[in-house]
C-alpha cells in the first residue's frame, strides 16, 4: 500500500539522486547559470530565512532542467571577513579552523534543501588556489593603473579598528557592527572605479534586474550637469573654483563656502579669523561625512575675505562649514540662498543676503521668502538674462561664463574611488611590495598567490597598521624589480574583493592557469539569472559589475555585465523584525524537516508570501501545505489505477492548469503557483469524485509540474505511477490555448431587441438546435404574439422579433 511517508521518501530519492544525478551534461542541452549569492559561513547556521532564496533559485533551476538546460546552479563560501577574525580574537581558535568547521555545517544544512547544486564545483574564497586570482586581478588594475595609493582621511570604525569604504557606511554607521564611523587620516589602496561611472551608468539600461535596484545604482553613481565657476578672491591671488548644477542662480549668490578641508582655506582666513577657523577645521576632522551632510543645525565660521561674483561684482563673503564636502564637486560652493534649502538655513542662522533671482511668475518679486524656492520658473534681478526661463538660462549662463572664460560646463559624479585596504587579518594580502628605490612594485604574476601567514596574535592594532605588519619574518622580502631589501603591504583586501568576481570562477574551477578559460566563459557566461538580497544593490552587485568591466577590457571575458536578470527576495521576518540570531527570532528548519519533510518546507517558503516582499514567518501556516501535499498525494494513488478516460473536461483543466502555473512561474510570482496547485487540486479532486479518476495524461503533467517545488515526492508518485526513469528527464509541459476554452457558453436572447432570457449552449451547437432552446426561454413571455423572424450571429446575437 502507498501511504504518504516524507521521511522514507525523502531519504530514498535523495540518495537516489547521488548516484544518479538529474542534472547532466549532454552535446545537444543549452546551458543556463542560475546563481545564488554564496553565503557567508557564519557559526550559526542556517534558518528557515535563509531558505526563501535558496529554495527560490532551486525551483528556477529545476524549471529550466525540465525545459531541456544543463543548469550550472554551483554554491560556495565567501569565508573572509571580520566574524571569523572576532571569533579567532575571543576564542583564540584560528580563522582558518573555524571557516572550516562552518563550511562543513553550512554544507550539512545547505543539503537538506535537497537542491541540485553542483558541489564539485564548490569555491572558497579564502582558498590560496582561489585567492591567487583575486590578487592577480589587483596586480593587473595596478598595471592599469586602476590600483594606487593615497594618503586621505577616511572613515575608520573605531570598534573594528579598520577603515571602511563609503559603501559600507550605512547612515553613519559601520554596516558590519553598528558603530559610530569616524574619519581617519590614512595611506590606503585606492581602487579607481570612477572611471567606469558612465559605463557603470548608462549600462545599467540593458538590465533586466528590478527598477528598484538600477534606482538605487543610479543615485549612487549620482551624475549632474552643470558648470565650474572662477571667483577671484578680493585683494588675493587665489581664484576659488565652484562646482554648480546651477549656474542659472549665479546672480543670486551672495556668499561663499568651502569645505574645512578645502586648500585654500589658510590662504584666505585673514588674521582675525585664523584662530576661529583652525579650531573650526580640527572639530570637522572628526565628523564623519553622513553626519555632516545630515546634521539639522548648520555651523561655520567667516574667513575674514570675500570673493567677486563674475557677473555682477559683487562682494561675496567666505565662509568655512562642514556641510561642504571636500571630495565632492570641487569642495567649494556659490551659495544661493534663495534657491537653495542648505545655503537658506546657513544664510538664517548668521543672517546673510538673501537675494531671489527665479520667480513663479514675474511680478511675484519682493516678498520676503519663508524658504528656498526650488522650482523652476522666470529670471528677475539677473542683468540681460531676465525674463527667461530659469531652465532656459542654465545652458545661456554656461555659454556666457565660457566666452568670457570665467567657467565650463561639467558633469559631476557622486561616485567615489573604492578605499581598497583593511588593517585587518582575515583578508587576502595586497601584492605589493615597497622598495625604498622602486616604491610600490606588484608582486610578479607567476609568485602569486602571495599567501596569508599565520600570526600569534589577530587583534587588529588600532595603529592603521594590520597584524601583519608584526611578522618579520614574512614582512622582510626583496624587491622584484631590483632584488634589495624590500617590504610587503601589510593591508588586506575588503571582503567584497573575493565576490566580485567568483561567478566567474564557478565555470572553471579547477583551471590553475587562467581565471577562467575563454572557451568556459563563453559556453556559460554570464549569469542568466541571479539570486539575493536587496541589501547588495549598491555594495557587491555595484562592485561585481565593475570588475567585470574592467576584466572585459582586458580580454579576461567577452561581455561587460555579469548578471542579465536579477531577483532580489525579501526577508522573513518574525514577530516583525528581521529573523536574525542577534533578534533571537530565529526559526530553524530543522525540526520543520523533521516533523512535515523537506517538500513540506520548500512548498511553505514560497507560499508565505509575495517572493520579492518581507514576509512574516507563521510556523503554524506549514500544517496547510502538508495536508495539500497529501490531498495531492492521494488524489495520483487513487486515480492511478483507474484508468479512467480523460474527458472535455479533464482536458480542459489540464491544459488552463499549465498554462497558469507557467505564467506565474515565469514572472516568478511563487507563492501563486502554489496556491494555483491548491486550487487545480480541489478540481481535480471534484473531477475525480465524478468520474471515478483523472486520467493518466493529467497526473503525469502535475506531477512534473509540482517536481520543481516538490521534488522527492514527485519523482516517488512519477515512479509509483510506471516510469522508469527521473520525472526531471522528461520536459515541462506544454499547454494548447484551443483547449483551454470552455465548451459551453452563456447566450442572452433578446426579444425586439431587449434580453428576456438566457441560455446555455455548446460551442459547435447547430443553429437549429440554438434557436430552438432560444423558443423554450422565450416561451411563456410571447403575451400571445408569434414569432415572425430569427436573428442568429454565433455567439454573439439571438434575436427573436415578434408580432
Ligand atoms: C549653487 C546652487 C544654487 C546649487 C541652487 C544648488 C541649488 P548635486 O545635484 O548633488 O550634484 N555642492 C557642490 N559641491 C558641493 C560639496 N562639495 N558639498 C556640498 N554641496 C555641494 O548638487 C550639486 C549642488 O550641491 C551644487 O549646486 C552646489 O550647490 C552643491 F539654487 O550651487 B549648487
Ligand atoms: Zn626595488
Amino acid at each position: 500500500s502507498f501511504t504518504y511517508n516524507h521521511k522514507e521518501i525523502e531519504k530514498k530519492w535523495r540518495d537516489n539522486w547521488d548516484k544518479n544525478p538529474v542534472n547532466v551534461e549532454t552535446e545537444d542541452k543549452p546551458k543556463y547559470y542560475c546563481l545564488d549569492m554564496f553565503p557567508y559561513p557564519s557559526g550559526s547556521g542556517l534558518h528557515v530565512g535563509h531558505w526563501r532564496g535558496y529554495v527560490l533559485s532551486d525551483v528556477w533551476s529545476r524549471y529550466k532542467l525540465l525545459q531541456g538546460y544543463y543548469v550550472l546552479h554551483p554554491m560556495g563560501w565567501d569565508a573572509f571577513g571580520l566574524p571569523a577574525e572576532n571569533y579567532a580574537i575571543t576564542q583564540g581558535v584560528h580563522p582558518a579552523i573555524a571557516t572550516a568547521e562552518n563550511v562543513e555545517n553550512f554544507k550539512r544544512q545547505l543539503k537538506e534543501i535537497s537542491a541540485i547544486y553542483d558541489w564539485d564545483k564548490e569555491i572558497n574564497t579564502t582558498d590560496p588556489n582561489y585567492y591567487k586570482w583575486t590578487q592577480w586581478i589587483f596586480v593587473k588594475m595596478f598595471k592599469e593603473g586602476l590600483a594606487y595609493e593615497k594618503e586621505m582621511p577616511i572613515n575608520w570604525c573605531p570598534d573594528c579598528k579598520t577603515g571602511l569604504a563609503n559603501e559600507e557606511v550605512v547612515n553613519g554607521e559601520c554596516e558590519r557592527c553598528g558603530s559610530d564611523v569616524t574619519k581617519k587620516n590614512l595611506r590606503q589602496w585606492m581602487l579607481k572605479i570612477t572611471a567606469y561611472a558612465e559605463r557603470l551608468l548608462t549600462d545599467l539600461d540593458q538590465l533586466d534586474w528590478p527598477e528598484k535596484v538600477k534606482k538605487m545604482q543610479s543615485d549612487w553613481i549620482g551624475k549632474s550637469f552643470g558648470a565650474e565657476i572662477d571667483f577671484d578672491v578680493d585683494n588675493n591671488e587665489e581664484k576659488i573654483k565652484v562646482f554648480t548644477t546651477r549656474p542659472d542662480t549665479l546672480f543670486g549668490a551672495t556668499f561663499m563656502v568651502l569645505a574645512p578641508e578645502h586648500h585654500l582655506v589658510n590662504k584666505i582666513a585673514t588674521d582675525d579669523q585664523k584662530e576661529s577657523v583652525e579650531d573650526y577645521v580640527f572639530k570637522a576632522s572628526l565628523k564623519s561625512s553622513v553626519d555632516r551632510m545630515q546634521d539639522k543645525e548648520k555651523t561655520g565660521v567667516f574667513t575674514g575675505s570675500y570673493a567677486i561674483n563674475p557677473l555682477n561684482g559683487e562682494k561675496l563673503p567666505i565662509w568655512i562649514s562642514d556641510y561642504v564636502l571636500a571630495d565632492y564637486g570641487t569642495g567649494a560652493i556659490m551659495c544661493v540662498p534663495a534657491h537653495d534649502e542648505r545655503d537658506f538655513d546657513f544664510a538664517k542662522k548668521f543672517e546673510l543676503k538673501i537675494t531671489q533671482v527665479i520667480a513663479k511668475e514675474e511680478d511675484d518679486v519682493n516678498k520676503e521668502l519663508k524658504e528656498a524656492y526650488t522650482e523652476d520658473g522666470i529670471m528677475i534681478n539677473s542683468g540681460v538674462f531676465d525674463g527667461m526661463k530659469a531652465s532656459k538660462a542654465k545652458e545661456a549662463i554656461i555659454n556666457y561664463l565660457e566666452e568670457h572664460e570665467i567657467g565650463t560646463k561639467t558633469t559631476n559624479y557622486k561616485l567615489r574611488d573604492w578605499v581598497f585596504s583593511r588593517q585587518r587579518y582575515w583578508g587576502e594580502p595586497i601584492p605589493i611590495v615597497h622598495c625604498d628605490k622602486c616604491g610600490a612594485v606588484p608582486v610578479p604574476e607567476e609568485e602569486l598567490p602571495v599567501k596569508l601567514p599565520n600570526v600569534k596574535s589577530y587583534q587588529p592594532t588600532g595603529t592603521g597598521e594590520s597584524p601583519l605588519a608584526a611578522i618579520e619574518e614574512w614582512v622582510n622580502t626583496t624587491c622584484p624589480t631590483c632584488g634589495q631589501n624590500a617590504k610587503r603591504e601589510t593591508n588586506t583586501m575588503p571582503q567584497w574583493a573575493g565576490s566580485s568576481w567568483y561567478f566567474l570562477r564557478y565555470v572553471d574551477v579547477h583551471n590553475d592557469k587562467e581565471l577562467v578559460s575563454k572557451e568556459k566563459a563563453k559556453e556559460w557566461l554570464p549569469v542568466d539569472m541571479y539570486v539575493g538580497g536587496i541589501e547588495h544593490a549598491v555594495l557587491h552587485l555595484l562592485y561585481a559589475r565593475f570588475y567585470t568591466k574592467f576584466l572585459y577590457d582586458i580580454g579576461v571575458v567577452d561581455f561587460a555585465e555579469p548578471f542579465k536578470r536579477l531577483f532580489n527576495q525579501g526577508m522573513i521576518c518574525k514577530n516583525g523584525a528581521k529573523m536574525s540570531k542577534s533578534k533571537g527570532n530565529v526559526v530553524s528548519p530543522d525540526e520543520l524537516v523533521n516533523d512535515y519533510g523537506c517538500d513540506s518546507l520548500r512548498l511553505y517558503e514560497l507560499f508565505v508570501g509575495p517572493p520579492e516582499l518581507d514576509s512574516e514567518w507563521d510556523d503554524r501556516g506549514i500544517d496547510g501545505v502538508y495536508r495539500f501535499i497529501n490531498r495531492f498525494w492521494n488524489l495520483v494513488i487513487d486515480s492511478k489505477d483507474k484508468n479512467v478516460q480523460p474527458t472535455k473536461e479533464m482536458e480542459k483543466i489540464r491544459h488552463k492548469m499549465i498554462y497558469e502555473i507557467t505564467n506565474r512561474l515565469n514572472n516568478v510570482n511563487l507563492n501563486t503557483v502554489i496556491s494555483g496547485f491548491m486550487e487545480y487540486t480541489n478540481k481535480l479532486n471534484d473531477i475525480a469524485k465524478q468520474e471515478g479518476g483523472i486520467d493518466k495524461e493529467t497526473i503525469e503533467k502535475v506531477i512534473t509540474l509540482i517536481a520543481p517545488f516538490a521534488p522527492h515526492i514527485a519523482e516517488e508518485l512519477w515512479e509509483i505511477t510506471g516510469h522508469t526513469d527521473s520525472v526531471f528527464n522528461t520536459s515541462w509541459p506544454e499547454y494548447d490555448e484551443e483547449k483551454m476554452k470552455d465548451d459551453s457558453v452563456e447566450m442572452p436572447v433578446q426579444v425586439n431587441g431587449k434580453v428576456k432570457a438566457t441560455i446555455t449552449i455548446g460551442l459547435e451547437e447547430d443553429k437549429d438546435s440554438v434557436l430552438q432552446k432560444a423558443r423554450e426561454a422565450i416561451e411563456n413571455k410571447l403575451e400571445g404574439k408569434s414569432i415572425v423572424k430569427e436573428i442568429y450571429v454565433p455567439n454573439k446575437i439571438i434575436n427573436l422579433v415578434v408580432k
